[in-house]
């Protein structure tokens, strides 16, 4: 039985007060907050078996480096992806992105296509650009409509014969839309074209399977589903991550090294060069075992609730527009009449209530709706419709304040 104050009790940082108010913690789609348990499990670390892994004959070493397969392993299982070495352990979504766009910075030739969505947060933009500079590639987009949705019958006339790449969100960071990442995928490759997807913020709200999406890349965030910063995953198909090359240099992910040559480590340590983030792998395994813990279907039943709760009561102010009003995931990008972004959300900051206001890394959807930002409350399993009213009533001071 799914029950919030229990959950609640979970993460302590939610009894913290902010300007005197108690905390309303609406900016889960920035970072998710941390249980008890992943906290416990990097406490357990520092103080009971620090040490580097896959290196030393020591107890502690190969504690470390078991801990650290472990949760490789519940990775795997948790994206079902078919083999453990296809989960490479990254700095997070973004430098998962990197290491693929870098990687096909010597594959791609002058003229090919790369197609984006233009829901796409700049971490799966920027990367791309560059990578067009370097190869010659061409970068087409995948148009939004009014309602946030991509338009799926350009996406359709897009693909040709020299679409190479294609990359979308899971979940639109800026707006909440859940893409039909299904059809994307499917519909690339009839064009023998590779796709990754950014799960960023897909994860903390959806179990996604990689064998049945038959996706070629999916890359996310720990630090999104209740993980600790600075660790995330590529999960790409065997194959494709043989044929990329690595993206640094360093040890661990050699096999031989010699002044003539060197040879390069199987797969998963050819993309992990140097000492990893160890205690934040560890921790995303607690993470995800915490995430499963509570269960997917349970996330969604509440997530649905507060976001169909917060909608009908948003709605409700006079001059309140919601951007993005389709198949959406529990967040709520909205703007007051007149009214810019950062105003609102610093008082709603007075009040206890954190949003992210701006352009949420996403410029060129705000470009679309002729918007500087939006005020961005994103839901978690873990808050309450009674927080949903004090963030509405913060508003509807905001606007008495601001108006
Ligand atoms: N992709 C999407 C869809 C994201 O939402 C984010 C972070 C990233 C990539 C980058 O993830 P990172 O862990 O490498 O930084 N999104 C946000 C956000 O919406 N507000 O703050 C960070």
């Amino acid at each position: 039985m799914f029950n919030v104050d229990k959950i609640r009790a979970d993460f302590p940082i939610l009894n913290r007060e902010v300007h005197g108010k108690k905390l309303v913690y609406f900016d889960n789609g920035a970072t998710s907050q941390t249980p008890q348990v992943v906290i416990d499990a990097i406490v357990d670390y520092y103080s009971n078996y620090n040490a580097n892994i896959h290196r030393g004959v020591h107890t502690l070493s190969q504690e470390a480096t078991d801990k650290y397969e472990e949760a490789r392993l519940k990775i795997q299982n948790h994206f079902n992806a078919k083999h453990s070495y296809e989960v490479i352990l990254t700095a997070g979504t973004t430098n998962s992105i990197n290491i693929v766009a870098s990687g096909f910075s010597s594959i791609l030739k002058e003229g090919d296509e790369i197609i984006v969505s233009a829901l796409e947060h700049h971490s799966n933009i920027v990367p791309w650009q560059m990578l067009c500079e370097k190869t010659g590639a061409v970068l087409k987009v995948i148009p939004m409509s009014e309602d946030g949705s991509l338009r799926m019958d350009v996406y359709h006339e897009l693909l040709n014969s020299k679409t190479k790449l294609v990359f979308c969100n899971h979940v639109s960071n800026a707006l909440g839309i859940i893409n039909p990442i299904e059809e994307i995928i499917h519909a690339a490759h009839k064009f023998e074209a590779y796709v990754l997807i950014d799960g960023a913020q897909a994860v903390p709200h959806i179990k996604p399977d990689v064998q049945e999406l038959d996706v070629d890349f999916y890359v996310a965030s720990a630090h999104k589903m209740c993980g600790p910063t600075g660790v995330g995953v590529l999960y790409g198909k065997e194959e494709l991550l043989k044929m990329l090359p690595p993206y640094q240099g360093g040890g661990e992910m050699i096999e031989t090294v010699t002044f003539e040559k060197t040879t390069y480590a199987g797969l998963p340590h050819k993309f992990e060069a140097g000492t990893p983030n160890i205690c934040g792998g560890i921790a995303f395994g607690a993470a995800i075992d915490y995430m499963n813990s509570i269960g997917f279907d349970a996330i969604a039943k509440q997530e649905n609730e507060l976001l169909a709760y917060g909608t009908q009561e948003l709605e409700k102010i006079e001059g309140l527009k919601i951007y993005g009003t389709t198949n959406k995931a529990s967040v709520i990008s909205f703007n007051l009449e007149e009214i810019h972004p950062y105003d609102v959300g610093s008082i709603l900051d007075k009040l206890g209530v954190a949003v992210r206001t701006g352009h949420h890394c996403a410029q060129p959807i705000m470009n679309f709706y002729s918007i500087p930002g939006t005020v961005r409350a994103s839901f978690a399993f873990y808050n309450t419709k009674e927080e949903i009213d004090i963030l509405v009533a913060a508003v509807k001071k905001a606007k008495m304040m601001l108006s």
